[in-house]
């Protein structure tokens, strides 16, 4: 042999070495079921020989017929079918299991699942989905899918096959208020793009989508008692280009609709603070009687409800009503926040009549934590955000804590220098900082006990369409959505970066306009 085919044949086994060993390491990792990158992790995955292949005939079973185990399989069927091109029916049947089905079942013996635990076992080439609630099934749902292939989340047909190896996942949330919240007052989100963030925060099995409905640049939900806080409050927004709002229609379908996907609707009503949209519809709602100009501008903290006008609690009580009969969730959120032009001995009565109005209506008020300096009714819940001192007094009353620290969970702050969306005011905040924080030791004197959920806000002073969101919300919330799923000791970086950067393909496949952040080792 000579130099030349030495060296020839030299690189031949290189790259023979190199393909089998990637042939080997594609195998060895769809083999195996605990190898798999899901995201939240699930508290248990054991790994079995043997696995489930999703074919033309595969079926998905049922285990009795009432409508939401309904709603359910047909939502699967929706998963899955456009991909594979497969039919996938939905039936309820009695017969004995065969493979190739997926069978979803309500009534597990295990308490420890919760209200939003499911189990899913994979065995005898056919998955078997059981929860003691149709939430846990939902949830379960989301992790079949993140087990298929990531093609699996296309819209058009793609070639199989559709395996998942075999074992057996048991799972559920640490936390069960896992939200995001979405501010569709300084920049107006469309019915359909509301649609598609809860269709994507879902996915994370995330549970809580509050709407931020009002601010000082629009007023977003139609209240019929008051029907010039659409018609003048909603024609604005930041930048001076036209707002929107939604009806009381629309708003129910969104409620509907993100019902339908384990997800609630908390509206919130920001006040005595951020109302110039209704102080500029409404002039006897003003101390002077005079109405105010419409904002388009980013500022915060200028204006105030007449906290001294009776008007100023007939509108409250009205506004609140009318959301409360077109809101089945327990919450309704009050704001409260930066009311820089209220003095505090009228901020005070003020939250502590507004909680009032709430409690008659038959729903629990969260606020952002301002409001802990009001005397808290005891089922009232504050809403971390900046002042660790306000999240402490609120647990000294009694009340629950929702963890949004704006350092870690606000995803309108910039990712680095170089991002051209995003404000900075809470610090940059790149994706290890979102996710490397535990709701449960970070606030002095607020612990797990006290914790009712976890919460990542957007704010859209600069963001002004979905492209954009999607680039400050994902991959951040991602992590958010892990960490408010897993228990408090079991998050790491470095395991989660990993799991993160295999996520690629889904996000890519469901054209998410993610930041492809560079300390993520993305597949
Ligand atoms: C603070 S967070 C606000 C919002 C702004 C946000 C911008 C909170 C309760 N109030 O009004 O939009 O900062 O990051």
């Amino acid at each position: 042999m000579n130099l030349i085919t030495q060296k020839k044949a030299f690189k031949l086994i290189l790259v023979t070495g190199f393909i089998f060993f990637q042939l080997v390491s594609t195998a060895l990792a769809s083999s195996d079921l605990s190898g798999l990158s899901l995201i939240p992790k699930p508290v248990s995955v054991i790994s079995a020989a043997g696995n489930f292949t999703l074919t033309t005939k595969s079926t998905i079973i049922i285990s009795d017929q009432r409508t939401e185990l309904k709603h359910i399989g047909t939502y699967l069927a929706g998963k899955l079918s456009p991909a594979t091109g497969f039919g996938m029916a939905v039936k309820t049947s009695a017969e004995k299991q065969s493979a190739g089905n997926i069978y979803l079942s309500i009534g597990s013996k295990d308490n420890k699942l919760g209200d939003e635990g499911y189990q899913i076992s994979i065995k005898g080439g056919l998955i078997n989905l059981t929860a003691n609630k149709p939430a846990g099934l939902f949830n379960g749902i989301q992790t079949l899918r993140q087990l298929f292939p990531a093609k699996i989340e296309s819209s058009s047909p793609q070639a199989g096959p559709w395996q998942i190896p075999a074992g057996t996942i048991r799972d559920y949330p640490e936390y069960s208020y896992r939200g995001a919240m979405l501010d569709v007052a300084r920049h107006f989100f469309q019915v359909n793009d509301v649609k598609r963030y809860i269709d994507l925060i879902a996915i994370y099995k995330l549970n809580v989508l509050h709407l931020h409905l009002s601010d000082d640049q629009g007023w977003r939900i139609e209240i019929k008692k008051w029907p010039k806080l659409t018609s003048i409050g909603g024609s604005s927004q930041v930048g001076g280009e036209k707002g929107g709002f939604y009806t009381q229609e629309q708003y129910s379908d969104i409620v509907k609709y993100a019902a339908e996907r384990n997800i609630l609707i908390i509206p919130e009503i920001d006040m005595p603070g951020h109302t110039n949209a209704c102080l500029a519809s409404y002039p006897e709602l003003n101390c002077n009687g005079k109405a105010t100009e419409l904002y388009s501008g980013t500022e915060v903290g200028f204006t105030s409800l007449c906290t001294s006008k009776e008007l100023t609690y007939q509108f409250i009580s009205d506004v609140f009503g009318e959301l409360a009969a077109i809101t089945p969730g327990p919450y309704l959120h009050i704001g409260g926040d930066e009311s820089h032009v209220t003095k505090l001995e009228d901020y005070i009565p003020f939250v502590n009549r507004v909680q009032e109005i709430v409690g008659k209506l038959g729903k629990k008020v969260i606020g952002w934590d301002e409001i802990a300096l009001s005397t808290l009714r005891p089922n009232s819940c504050v809403q971390y955000w900046a002042k660790g001192e306000n999240a402490a007094l609120g647990v000294k009353q009694g009340a629950k804590v929702l963890m949004s620290p704006a350092a870690n969970a606000y995803l309108d702050m910039k990712y680095d220098s170089t991002s051209l969306l995003g404000l900075f005011w809470a610090g940059f905040i790149e994706v290890d900082k979102s996710y490397n924080w535990d709701p449960a030791t970070l606030v002095p004197g607020v612990s797990k006990e006290n914790i009712l959920g976890v919460e990542a806000p957007v704010w859209t002073e600069t963001i002004t369409n979905m492209k954009e969101l999607e680039q400050m919300v994902f991959p951040r919330i991602i992590g958010i959505a892990d960490l408010a799923w897993r228990s408090s000791t079991s998050g790491n970086w470095n395991e989660y970066k990993v799991r993160l950067g295999n996520q690629a393909e889904r996000l890519k496949t469901l054209n998410i306009n993610y930041y492809q952040s560079k300390l993520v080792p993305w597949k």
